[in-house]
């Protein structure tokens, strides 16, 4: 399996929690390295570009709202089967759906705030690093 890079979001409730640490660790602790990272606050245009494949379904405003309402940490995590390996570590979009153990399921209670993004393809996630890190601000530890 080669090694992947995925692109992963700390939502502003997970934020609010102060809970970064802890969904940090379990990146870590399943073997996927934080090669670049920073705190950004999402404007409007930002979000609704980020989330434009969402842009005609029913949720899109309070999605582009609750992405905006306060600061999140981006990430670029790197490793075998990354982004697929992100997902299962994130658990369902529904955290009432979630698996025990998963963060959404240990640290969201809604699907309007979930408390974490990962890309759902290395397509997606090739996309969604472009719009947050430029080459020089990842360090490729593979
Ligand atoms: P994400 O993109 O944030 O990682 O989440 P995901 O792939 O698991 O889910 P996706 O279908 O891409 O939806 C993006 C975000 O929109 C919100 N959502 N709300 N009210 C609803 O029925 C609904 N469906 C989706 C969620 O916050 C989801 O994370
Ligand atoms: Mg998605």
């Amino acid at each position: 399996m080669a090694i992947e890079q995925t692109f992963s979001i700390v939502k502003p409730d997970a934020v609010g929690k102060n809970v970064i640490g802890e969904i940090y660790s379990r990146f870590e602790k399943a073997g996927l390295k934080i090669v670049a990272a920073k705190m950004v606050h999402l404007s409007a245009d930002k979000a609704g570009e980020f989330y434009a494949e969402h842009r005609e379904r029913p949720f899109f405003n309070d999605l582009v709202g609750f992405m905006t309402s306060g600061p999140i940490m981006v990430q670029v995590l790197e490793g075998e089967n990354a982004v697929a390996l992100n997902r299962d570590l994130m658990g369902a979009t529904n955290p009432k759906e979630a698996a025990a153990g998963t963060i959404r399921a240990d640290f969201a209670e809604e699907v309007s705030a979930n408390a974490v993004h990962g890309s759902d393809s290395p397509e997606s996630a090739r996309r969604e690093i472009g719009i947050f890190f430029s080459a020089d601000e990842i360090f490729s530890r593979s």
